[in-house]
């Protein structure tokens, strides 16, 4: 991959990158696209990264499907794709990981403690090997576009992170490789985090801005949905991720939400009157 990288710079090819975990969906190849408008030269990786996943996570049941994921690269535009395995990635002695600060300690960052140091040292590895111009990011996680645009600045990347916007399913249901997990009837239950996000975003846009109570009426909601249980729902700062008390600026709401045992993730901005 790294001399790939090297060769396709040395033609003065812009090359941009698209980190994924694979068992791709509309919401990945999206990233694609938005990859191809600001440069020439697509690359796709596909790992999935035992470091980002806690000892009771879903790393063994992440869903897995290489022959079909290849192929969809192929038709988004791709040139290469850079798959990786785990014994290559972590060799023996393996011991390093990046680990920021602040924006870990809120939102996803708080139930699951090992995501974003896992997230941000595989990154950083994917980066030192694709050696990316442009890297595209979805704003699904959020909370991994920040730490990924803090980390490239304070590490000196020299690469344009670019954000791609959530694409869902006809009902408002955030794409994820993860809604494989539900039955029928999750399924049909797992609308509530939109719809949830969407008369939020309503009632804020029409003037009630007292975030406990905009998340008081939003929790009722999410309870009254069998089979779910929340690990969060929060009303925060876009760029600190820290808790509002009022919507009197664009602010993000997000949740993470158990539907039965498939933890859903969602957010949406939140916008004052006017
Ligand atoms: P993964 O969950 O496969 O997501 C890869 C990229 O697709 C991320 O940037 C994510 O935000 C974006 N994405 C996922 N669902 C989306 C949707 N519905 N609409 C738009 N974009 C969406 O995120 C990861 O993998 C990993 O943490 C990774 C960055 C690859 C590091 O291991």
């Amino acid at each position: 991959m790294s001399a790939h990288a090297d060769l396709v710079r040395s033609q003065g090819k812009t090359l941009v990158f698209v980190p994924t975990m694979g068992f791709l969906h509309e919401g990945h190849i999206s990233l694609m696209e938005i990859g191809l408008a600001h440069g020439n030269h697509l690359v796709v990786s596909i790992f999935v990264n035992p470091a980002q996943f806690g000892p009771t996570e879903d790393l063994d049941a992440y869903p897995r499907n290489m022959e079909r994921d290849l192929a969809l690269c192929q038709k988004a535009g791709a040139a290469a794709v850079y798959t990786p395995d785990s014994s290559k990635m972590y060799g023996p002695g393996f011991e390093t990981r990046v680990i920021q600060e602040a924006l870990p300690n809120h939102l996803c960052g708080l139930s699951r403690p090992r995501l974003f140091s896992g997230v941000t040292t595989v990154v950083t590895k994917l980066f030192n090997t694709v050696k990316p111009h442009v890297a595209v990011f979805g704003e699904k996680d959020f909370q991994q576009l920040a730490i990924i645009r803090r980390m490239t600045l304070d590490l000196d990347f020299d690469i344009k992170i670019v954000s791609g916007p959530t694409v869902r399913e006809q009902d408002g249901l955030a794409k994820s490789s993860r809604n494989s997990y539900l039955s029928p009837e999750q399924r049909r239950n797992a609308t509530a985090l939109y719809r949830c996000l969407e008369e939020t975003r309503n009632k804020a846009a029409s003037g009630q801005v007292d975030a406990q109570r905009l998340l008081q009426e939003a929790k009722e909601k999410i309870q009254s949905v069998p089979e779910a249980a929340i690990d969060y729902i929060s009303i925060v700062d876009p760029d600190t991720l820290e808790d509002v008390a009022r919507v009197d600026k664009p602010s993000l709401m997000a949740m993470a939400v158990f539907v039965g045992k498939t933890r859903l993730i969602d957010n949406m901005l939140l916008y004052p009157p006017g």
